[in-house]
């Protein structure tokens, strides 16, 4: 039993004597530290939390005398103090990005690697470009204001062309729609024109037997027209793929037969109720290109409603090839 009262002795004197200890050795801890509750009685230390930050509390001392602020009846809220990082806005984020234009806006499904020219706002610190959500196969930030990427292989259709920074992800729009185009639907003309060569009926690479005569008249090509009335004909021979005769057309004009390589003869008629220049009498179609040779002969036949039986010769054309 005495030890027992000793014990208590001995608490309420170290007690008693505990805030002296610490009024005078320890300048940094106020009075009103000490003039709470014992520190045995800090049996709630989370109300450290109230009021203020923790940071804030008058006590520096050991942790458990913490638990004295709960009994602090300041005058005045305290003002957070200066300087505490806690208290003061955190850095605003970075803007996300923009896209407000694709240079081009499509490219061949098959392009592998086109390059796009992405303009906008906000690309600092890119991170990321996509096309349709696939990953472009390079980019390379420009500027804040452009980057230049390839797009990724991709299949048909519309996509959108997205950038990431740390600012987050762009936002769909139209203007960053990227279009892939399957090239096997779209229709191109010819990668190379076919060369249509035209000879006048004087050019020296013809060959006339017979009885043709020189007409002039300005209504034909060049001024002059070759026609025959009676027997005779004319040998063209060419390289080419194709070629056409050119001749009048007459209320007066007959028949005339004609030639290609060794088919034939075939008629054609330069019968018209009324005169045509410049006509098409006759057209070879397609030939395999290479060496051809065409013989019109003048032949005593005519349609019924003609007058006559001329024929004429105004002009060769020869199709990706010349006379020979
Ligand atoms: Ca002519």
């Amino acid at each position: 039993m005495r030890r027992v009262m000793f014990v208590v002795l001995l608490l309420t004197a170290v007690a008693l004597l505990l805030p002296l200890f610490a009024a005078g050795g320890c300048q940094d801890l106020t009075t009103t530290a000490a003039s709470g509750e014992p520190a045995s009685a800090g049996s709630d230390q989370t109300t450290t939390t109230t009021g203020m930050p923790e940071s804030t509390s008058t006590l520096s001392g050991p942790p458990t005398t913490a638990a004295t602020s709960t009994t602090e009846k300041p005058a005045t809220p305290s003002p957070p103090p200066q300087g505490q990082t806690p208290n003061n806005p955190p850095p605003a984020p970075p803007a996300p990005p923009v896209v407000t234009g694709l240079t081009p806006t499509s490219c061949a499904i098959d392009a592998q690697g086109a390059q796009v020219v992405i303009t906008g706002t906000g690309f600092t610190g890119v991170s990321g470009v996509t096309f349709g959500g696939a990953p472009a196969m390079d980019f390379h930030a420009d500027s804040a204001t452009q980057i230049t990427a390839h797009a990724p292989v991709h299949g048909p259709g519309t996509v959108n062309v997205r950038v990431t920074t740390p600012g987050g992800t762009s936002q769909n729009t139209a203007a960053d729609d990227f279009t892939y185009v399957d090239s096997s639907q779209t229709s191109f003309p010819p990668m190379i024109a076919t060369v249509i060569n035209h000879y006048e009926e004087s050019d020296p690479h013809l060959s006339w037997t017979g009885a043709w005569f020189p007409v002039q008249n300005a209504n034909d090509s060049g001024g002059y027209v070759m026609r025959a009335t009676q027997p005779a004909s004319v040998t063209i021979r060419f390289s080419g793929e194709r070629v056409s005769l050119i001749g009048e057309m007459h209320e007066y004009a007959g028949w005339a037969t004609v030639t290609l390589d060794n088919h034939g003869p075939v008629n054609i008629d330069f019968y018209s109720p009324g005169p045509l220049y410049k006509q098409v009498i006759w057209e070879s179609g397609s030939l395999s290109p290479g060496d051809h040779v065409v013989t019109m002969e003048w032949s005593a036949n005519q349609n019924p409603a003609s007058q006559g039986t001329t024929i004429s010769l105004d002009l060769v054309a020869v199709f990706g090839g010349t006379l020979q």
